[in-house]
């Protein structure tokens, strides 16, 4: 293993997984740009930027605050650092939320047209999760054909983004446990109250709250910290609560809810032989499409007579999590390993849609034969092959897209092809409705587990890659601390990824895990470390803590849970920490994010949301520092429930 504290000049300190390490070695050799050479290049970064204390929201700026006291302590405008800092997180929250959402947006239109009959090349696939989500919103659904009842469904999530009256949406209402609903509507009172200003925290449009925040931190609105955060929780809860919640379980009414299955992760998923298509991105709609074109014997054909054995599609970040848990697609990795992937020589096409695309893999790509190719208006890149994407026409252009792969395989230099041979086997696809059946159909017996202690608790792990952790190390080492301490992990993205490639999602992991821990993933025949899905499907964990809150007739505040985000780098991510918070959950982060140069955002987001939501954010450098913090949090909501 290349891993080691730091600094011992003996192991490669860029990445944990020694696939990455690998072709590092070649990225020096052949000097492929990438991104640690480039974040090389960046050094010094700049330190207002990253105490969050520069805004440039108007044009008499930039201006800066520095937190040491030693320059001006106002911008032109007289913001000091607290309401600086707190308009950029607010802007973080807003891109994050927004990005999910449309993606949400995106999935309740395909239904819409499934269910009109205006788009033929998708299906309602899942009937029952159809008749699940509709009866959960109120719709009725007795004695009515699917398509109206998923027409109907349609208009209901469609509504929850535009709509204009100042109700909480209906997803959030009706998927959020009642407990934490009615402390939301409670809190909001109190804040009336104490403070004589409206404070909203319950989400009134998935639009209108992305909005309102950009409409607040206009140049000369809001100024306050606490209400400029109150806002960013509650775009984020629109964003859980909403935009993801519709994206998953609309995405899995038309393309199928997962089921457990196993893969395999890391590079070695890339054949010699075959036409590799890495898909990458995290819209499944394109890529679902994709992977089933892919079975074509005319495809199937067209490869073979270009002189491969035959097409072999993997995934890499969201899109691969989409993929793999619902079609058992080979995972190449997670966001660090988008350029490896493309270094191997071996991808003949790489098909990206939104979100975590590096715009620096069109260069790479040109070093070799792989089409690097952008199928949305939104994520257009200079240098790519662009084939636009029309949900309407999604068999044909698939097509298209594979018949561009399949004339790059022969171009291919032989010379430079360098297929890291590990790969790792992951139990992947642990839904609610898996976790539920697994466990004998109710969340019944998890809680028993929880109560009687044979489990202490359940973390929840999200997030991303980021160049300052060194790849991968922080998502293992935390991982598998959590486990030795009979903390059940669940989780999503790319620390999803991460935990696969480190073989955390193999049975074999159950070893590592405490006795307690050890004993019902044995008798389940599960991992101690469950891959829940891609990042808007940490809408599915919200689920699983609603149904255990529901279950008990308590809070999400009060249930022994626990988030990290411990190499977190997109603002999705601060969404998903907000959302966490903002239901009852504290959140680990790592890297350090944008706030320490206001004393009071950092005091609002660490020790204020504990009173007010009970959740909250804490940052901690150290996995097993932060795995102590963790388990203590947990024991004590054990404590306050004396078990
Ligand atoms: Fe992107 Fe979802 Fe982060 Fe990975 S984990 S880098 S957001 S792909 Ni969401
Ligand atoms: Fe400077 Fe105020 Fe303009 Fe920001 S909004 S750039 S602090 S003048």
């Amino acid at each position: 293993m290349s891993t080691c504290d730091a600094g011992c000049g003996k192991h490669d300190h860029r990445s944990a997984d020694p696939v990455a390490v690998e072709m590092l070695a070649i990225a020096d050799r052949e000097q492929y740009d990438n991104q640690w050479s480039r974040y090389e290049k960046q050094q010094p970064q700049c330190s207002y930027g990253q105490l969050g204390t520069c805004c440039k929201i108007c044009s008499m700026g930039p201006c800066r605050i520095d937190p040491f006291g030693e320059g001006p302590t106002q911008g032109v405008c007289g913001a000091t650092a607290d309401t600086i800092v707190a308009r950029n997180l607010a802007r973080m929250a807003a891109a994050g939320s927004s990005s999910h959402s449309d993606h949400g947006r995106k999935a309740a239109l395909l239904l819409k047209a499934v269910a009109t009959g205006a788009n033929t090349n998708y299906q309602l696939t899942d009937t029952d999760k159809l008749v699940a989500v509709a009866t959960r919103i109120g719709i009725p659904t007795e004695g009515r054909g699917f398509p109206e009842i998923a027409n109907d469904l349609a208009d209901a999530a469609i509504n929850c983004f535009g709509k204009q009256d100042d109700e909480p949406i209906i997803f959030l209402k009706k998927f959020m446990p009642k407990k934490r609903y009615q402390h939301l509507k409670n809190l909001e009172k109190t804040l009336l109250e104490s403070t004589g200003s409206v404070i909203g925290l319950l989400p009134r449009g998935i639009d209108r709250e992305a909005v309102d925040i950009l409409h607040r931190t206009h140049f000369g609105c809001d100024a306050d910290p606490l209400s400029l955060i109150a806002q960013s929780i509650r775009c984020s809860l629109a964003d859980g609560w909403g935009g993801s919640m519709i994206a998953t379980s609309v995405q899995d009414i038309l393309l199928g809810t997962p089921t457990i299955k196993t893969i395999k992760a890391n590079l070695g998923v890339l054949e010699i032989d075959s036409v590799n298509v890495v898909i990458h991105g995290h819209e499944p709609i394109l890529s679902a499409k994709i992977v089933e074109m892919a079975q074509k014997p005319e495809i199937h054909q067209a490869a073979v007579v270009a002189g491969a054995t035959r097409v072999n599609i993997v995934g890499l970040c969201c899109t691969g999590n989409e993929v793999l848990l619902r079609q058992g697609v080979g995972m190449a990795g997670n966001e660090a390993h988008s350029e490896l992937a493309i270094m191997t020589g071996a991808v003949d096409a790489m098909v990206v849609d939104v979100q975590c695309i590096y715009p620096a893999l069109a260069d790479l790509a040109s070093c070799f034969h792989t089409r690097f190719i952008t199928t949305s208006d939104q994520a257009k890149i200079p240098g790519a092959v662009h084939i636009q994407f029309h949900e309407d026409q999604a068999d044909a252009i698939s097509l298209k897209i594979l018949n561009e792969a399949i004339a790059a395989f022969p171009r291919r230099n032989k010379n430079r092809i360098n297929i890291p041979e590990h790969t790792a086997t992951a139990m992947v696809g642990f839904t609610v409705e898996e976790i539920l059946k697994a466990l004998g159909g109710t969340p019944k017996s998890l809680i028993d587990l929880i109560l009687n202690g044979t489990i202490k608790g359940v973390a929840g792990i999200v997030g991303c890659n980021n160049v300052k952790v060194q790849q991968d190390l922080f998502h293992r080492q935390l991982t598998a601390e959590l486990i030795k301490r009979d903390i059940l992990v669940i989780g999503t993205g790319c620390w999803a990824i991460g935990a696969a490639k480190a073989g955390l999602m193999d049975l074999s992991a159950q070893e590592l895990a405490g006795d307690g821990l050890k004993a019902v993933c044995k008798q389940l025949g599960i991992p101690p470390v469950l891959h829940m899905g891609s990042c808007v499907d940490c809408s599915r964990m919200l689920v699983l803590a609603g149904a255990i809150a529901d279950h008990l007739d308590l809070d999400i505040s009060q249930l022994p849970l626990v988030g990290s985000a411990p190499e977190w780098t997109t603002e999705k991510a601060v969404a998903i920490g907000s959302y966490f918070v903002g239901s009852g959950i504290p959140v680990h982060l790592w890297p350090l994010p944008p706030i320490l140069g206001s004393p009071a955002v950092t005091s609002i987001l660490t020790e204020g949301a504990k009173d007010l939501l009970g959740g909250y954010f804490f940052v901690e450098e150290d996995p097993l520092v932060a795995a102590d913090k963790m388990e203590a949090i947990i024991m004590e909501r054990r404590a306050a429930l004396s078990i």
